[in-house]
């Protein structure tokens, strides 16, 4: 019918009109990183042809089949001269599945592929799939590190909630074939937020863990873990050492989870990381920095105090208020650095820096002193030498 044809134009022209749309610095920034006017991916850039049955005599009123809720948590790797995104894409269901899009400059124009990941499932089937980090590895793969959910089976009817988090594993060559290999076995009850290291450590593959002991809260666990494994196929770390705690009135007081694979530096591994702690408006979620050693990798040479990037504005506001995350990140060939982040479990941005200016911000910006006189100290010392500069 006419009705029809002239809604779904107009939906091909939204769709067109969005992707189409070009990014720009957004401000003066904070001379770390910039950030940008435009969400680069949000639940719109989901392809008309995914919502839609356009079969017009199967759906006369071009009524939405499958609606899509958000696009957030991206893993994130170059890939043929492309900037993509594995993308976590949450349907009105509430069921995430990952889907990959692509862009040519890595801050506009993302576009996802015909068809979402088929990601095939292991002898337990996953509830929920999640939060997927990208690791090209030495050995030559390109891993996927996510969340797998299921129901806890010591649940009792009443409660439909309990679940259970653990680390899927897949692993590709060129993101379109996905071979799953067995979930990762821990001595964590729970476990997300893993991270796969890109190099050998003494012949092992290395692993950025983060136990606890319940599905939302921490418990005992919380930290940054690391730990070896000898092989992927049947993945097993025996021992977690903390690099990186949880700690009392810091950004990080109620848990703390590894961010993308870090970034090798000829000063240490950059890291990025989230950092979350309570308060009376919910869990606050934001994103903070560190560097390890190049040789010992558990040990941390250097923590600037507090967040790197907040939430702000806007990006305070979705379906978990308060939220920054970050989980995919790209480091160019010219030093250029794309930092893809969600806001509040909704949507993505991205913010772009240097490898140089990282290395700056975490070697030269203050250590947390851990309390309010310390603060002050630290802005006296900023402060007077200004003055000095003026004398
Ligand atoms: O809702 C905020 C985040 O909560 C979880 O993060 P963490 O494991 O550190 O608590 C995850 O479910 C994450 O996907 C989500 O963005």
């Amino acid at each position: 019918t006419p009705a029809f044809k002239n809604k779904l134009e107009q939906l091909n022209a939204a769709y067109r009109q969005l992707i189409d749309t070009p990014n720009e610095i957004d401000g003066l920034g904070n001379g770390v990183f910039d950030r940008y006017k435009n969400p680069v991916l949000t639940a719109a850039h989901a392809p008309v042809a995914w919502k839609y049955d356009l079969n017009p005599e199967t759906n006369p009123y071009l009524m939405e089949r499958f609606g899509i809720n958000a696009a957030f948590n991206a893993g994130a790797i170059k890939f043929n001269g492309k900037y993509l995104m594995v993308v976590r894409v949450e349907g009105a269901d509430r069921k995430s599945f990952f889907a990959v899009a692509e862009s040519p400059n890595g801050i506009s124009h993302f576009t996802f592929w015909e068809n979402p990941v088929t990601m095939p499932e292991t002898d337990e089937p996953d509830t929920n799939l999640y939060d997927m980090r990208l690791t090209a590895h030495e050995d030559g793969w390109i891993y996927g590190l996510f969340c797998t959910e299921r129901r806890d089976p010591a649940a009792p009817a009443h409660d439909q909630s309990m679940a259970i988090a653990a680390c899927g594993i897949a692993r590709t060559k060129d993101l379109l074939i996905w071979e799953r290999l067995a979930d990762l076995k821990t001595n964590s009850p729970q476990q997300r937020n893993v991270v796969l290291h890109p190099e050998f450590v003494d012949g092992e593959y290395a692993l950025y863990t983060r136990p606890q002991d319940g599905f939302i809260s921490a418990g005992k666990g919380g930290g940054i873990g690391f730990g070896l494994c000898d092989s992927m196929e049947n993945a097993v770390v025996d021992e977690e050492t903390i690099i990186d705690n949880k700690q009392y009135h810091t950004v990080y007081e109620a848990k703390n989870g590894q961010g993308p694979t870090p970034i090798k530096t000829d000063k240490g591994w950059l890291h990025l990381a989230h950092g979350v702690r309570n308060t009376a408006a919910g869990l606050r979620y934001t994103l903070y920095m560190f560097m390890t050693d190049l040789t010992d990798l558990t040990k941390v040479t250097h923590k600037p105090a507090g967040y790197f990037l907040a939430p702000e504005g806007a990006e305070r506001i979705g379906d978990v208020s308060n939220v920054a995350f970050c989980n995919g990140w790209i480091k160019d060939e010219d030093g250029s650095v794309f930092i893809y982040y969600a806001s509040s479990d909704t949507r993505m941005h991205v913010a772009t820096t240097t490898v140089d200016k990282l290395i700056d911000y975490v070697t030269n910006t203050p250590a947390d002193g851990l309390r309010s006189a310390a603060s002050v100290d630290t802005l006296n010392t900023i402060i007077n030498n200004n003055k000095k500069l003026k004398e």
